[in-house]
């Protein structure tokens, strides 16, 4: 490609009007113009009016200013068009071809059955004669309506398509961002943000570039993400202010946000009585405590009227909370719930409590029991407007974990899963590691025995009733957003799946590349999607080859968590221990004989859980120490399956590395560029990893690699 050729390609990929920021050029991640080709090459008509409804004229018309269609916005027109998208209460359509197609979505409901409405957030897509119809009850249906059309392309235009219903199972879909306002002397701007510092905020001060919040609410609409938290959960002093005399620099986010459907929420602290309100104390039950909050939330309700509420880190980490009373959890968030209730408003309250001074010599406390010791004998305790937010896995985030049993034992609380977008430990956005089939599984994980209730049906709950699905953001300033330019699929594939946790990931991911990569503004679209695939579908299980083996996580770098550290946190406070010696590996987690974690899953889990012979191998020494001689189900020992996997993962890696250079010169030279860069570390890493944990285990054990490969 010459360089006329490539400066070519990258005005097709960014967005041609910068953003009025200070970043002259945003890279516009699964937005880029050309995704609105079809819907702009359209005549459009938007029949109703209110916020949202304003957003998606902009979108339209933006898109058909650029590609040559046309955009109506008035009941009284008498036009042909392709595309109606109308509120079902906004009155008839004077042209008979258009009001046709509006009266096939409504009959398309009503066959669709369920009483016919669509709630505040959903739509039905019909067509008649040549026109499509996307009808909604609320503006923000309507929202999720273009972004459904602009998905479609073309398809959303064939006659031959059958009527579409679509509400999202998940009544919240929230991104946790853990934004520090001021710099933190170790976490700095973003705690685990991989992606620069934070669009919000900057040494302090709010980072004033509102242009660029706005296109991040339009990126998370069209993927479905309808609330977010705008600071981090450990909430420092300046943190803490948000909540009082700085909730003006919140309430210029939520004005930036509120136009795409997205509600902001504050992580506070649970000491503010006595930080800010000069209280001596922060008791649940004291009286002037819950009058401060009621107060204080009053006032943040007459300055965001649409506030979505509170986010709690509590007696973790060193974080304030209920236990410095002699209260509980429940009580805790009673008090931070009873104070939103009357405007709407809703806590969550995270459970990933536990002892983080742990002494590594004594093995009575186990750090994966924790939440469930916690959380579930408070369960029928939570008000009605509290969600307890609970970590996917018992421990944190680790790239294999069982499912937290948390979110089988507690059936009268509204609960939540707390996802990880961020790749804290899944190679922080330096290696390609796609985590949608890892959220997949645990969201389809059966707790009470296979072919029941799964993940899913908990945090949808009834008639959507349940906590929903939360994740920690992986946005910063960088141009990519994320750093890493393919990470921003696990975004996007965060918000589908938070629509509908039982989408396909795969599925999701080719929406998602064909909407960054769009077939027009390629040479060979056919071998960029394939090749994407190829390098992203398996990645997360490439990068659990060739890091931490069978479920014992935590074998990194203390501190930063990159890289390999096997005894990083062996001999730590943490409680996060592997426990190998010369003779094996592995936590003994079995009711029998070691810390009974085992035993807080239903019966049936608890079972395959508790015996190394029913364990399923990839949590083997999660649940098990075991001889390194141990054979597996997969008929290998435990010692060899950790040189095979390794071995495998930096050639898969490499592997990857190869692929993507078969890209030279057929996508934006940039994303290219960036991709290439960070597939040189993860190649790199990976190495280390390989090396590192193979000699590791071979010192302990003695026991040579069957193929004589290479171990030092
Ligand atoms: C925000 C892990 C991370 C911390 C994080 C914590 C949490 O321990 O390493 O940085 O703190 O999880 O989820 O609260």
């Amino acid at each position: 490609m010459n360089a006329e050729e490539s400066v070519e390609l990258e005005q097709l990929m960014f967005v041609e009007e910068p953003m009025d920021g200070d970043d002259p050029r945003v890279h516009p991640a699964w937005l880029p113009p050309e995704a609105f080709r079809s819907l702009g090459a359209r005549r459009v008509l938007l029949h109703g009016e209110g916020l949202l409804v304003d957003t998606v004229l902009n979108e339209v018309s933006r898109a058909c200013a650029r590609y040559g269609g046309r955009v109506w916005h008035s009941p009284s027109w008498d036009v042909d068009v392709d595309l109606v998208l109308a509120l079902r209460d906004a009155g008839e359509l004077p042209n008979p071809s258009v009001e046709a197609a509006r009266a096939a979505g409504e009959a398309a409901l009503v066959e669709l059955g369920d009483g016919g409405t669509l709630g505040d957030e959903g739509f039905v897509l019909a067509r008649a004669g040549d026109v499509t119809a996307v009808l909604a009850d609320a503006p923000a249906g309507l929202l999720y309506g273009l972004f459904h059309v602009v998905r479609l392309c073309a398809a959303a235009f064939d006659p031959a398509r059958p009527p579409e219903r679509h509400r999202p199972a998940l009544r919240r879909r929230m991104l946790n961002h853990w934004d520090n306002v001021a710099v933190h002397p170790v976490m700095g701007q973003v705690e685990r943000g991989y992606a620069g510092g934070s669009i919000f905020w900057q040494d302090g001060r709010p980072r004033g570039d509102l242009a660029r919040v706005r296109e991040y609410g339009r990126l998370l609409a069209s993927c479905g993400v309808n609330a977010i938290s705008v600071n981090n959960v450990n909430v420092a002093r300046t943190e803490a202010l948000l909540l009082t005399e700085r909730l003006g620099d919140v309430a210029e986010i939520a004005d930036a946000l509120r136009p795409y459907g997205i509600r902001v929420h504050l992580s506070v602290s649970f000491a503010a009585p006595v930080l800010l309100g000069g209280l001596p104390t922060a008791d649940p039950l004291d009286e002037a405590v819950r009058a401060w909050w009621a107060a204080t939330t009053r006032r943040v309700y007459d300055r965001i009227p649409d506030f979505g509420g509170y986010l709690v880190k509590a007696d973790s980490e060193g974080q304030p909370g209920p236990f410095t009373y002699g209260r509980d959890h429940a009580d805790g968030a009673n008090l931070l719930a009873e104070a939103l209730a009357p405007h709407g408003g809703v806590v969550h309250w995270r459970a990933f409590v536990y002892n983080h001074h742990q002494d590594w010599r004594d093995r009575s406390t186990d750090r994966a029991r924790a939440a469930y010791d916690h959380f579930a004998p408070l369960d029928g305790r939570f008000r009605t407007n509290v969600v307890v937010q609970v970590k996917f896995g018992p421990v944190d985030f680790q790239t294999r974990e069982p499912v937290s049993p948390v979110l089988a034992a507690m059936p009268a609380t509204r609960l939540a899963v707390e996802l990880q977008v961020t790749q804290e430990y899944t190679g922080q956005q330096r290696h390609v590691c796609h985590l949608g089939p890892w959220w997949s599984e645990v969201l389809g994980f059966a707790p009470w025995g296979p072919g029941g209730r799964t993940i899913a049906d908990v945090v949808t709950g009834e008639s959507a009733a349940g906590g929903g699905m939360v994740a920690v953001a992986n946005v910063g300033d960088d141009l990519f957003w994320t750093g890493h330019p393919l990470a921003q699929a696990n975004l996007y594939t965060f918000g589908r799946l938070a629509w509908d946790p039982r989408q396909d990931p795969t599925a999701i991911l080719d929406e998602w590349i064909t909407l960054t990569f769009p077939p027009s503004a390629t040479a060979d679209a056919d071998l960029v999607r394939r090749t994407l695939h190829e390098i992203m579908d398996d990645s997360w299980r490439t990068y659990e080859r060739y890091t931490a083996p069978l479920g014992v996580g935590f074998m990194v770098n203390p501190g930063d968590h990159y890289g390999p550290g096997v005894d990083g946190y062996e001999y730590t406070r943490w409680g996060t221990y592997h426990f190998a010696d010369r003779d094996g590996v592995g936590v003994d987690r079995s009711r029998a004989s070691g810390t009974g974690f085992a035993g807080q899953y239903p019966p049936y889990w608890a079972q395959v859980y508790e015996s190394p012979e029913t364990c399923p191998d990839e949590l083997l020494l999660f649940f098990h120490h075991v001889p390194y001689g141990h054979v597996l189900h997969s008929g290998s020992t435990v010692i060899q399956h950790i040189y095979d996997t390794h071995f495998a993962g930096v050639e898969e890696v490499t592997a990857m590395r190869r692929k993507w250079q078969t890209l030279t010169g057929m996508i934006d030279p940039s994303v290219y560029e960036r991709v290439a860069e960070r597939l040189d570390e993860q190649v790199r890493c990976a190495t280390e990893w390989r090396d590192q944990i193979n000699t590791y285990f071979f010192r302990k054990s003695g026991v040579p690699d069957e193929r004589g490969r290479d171990i030092y």
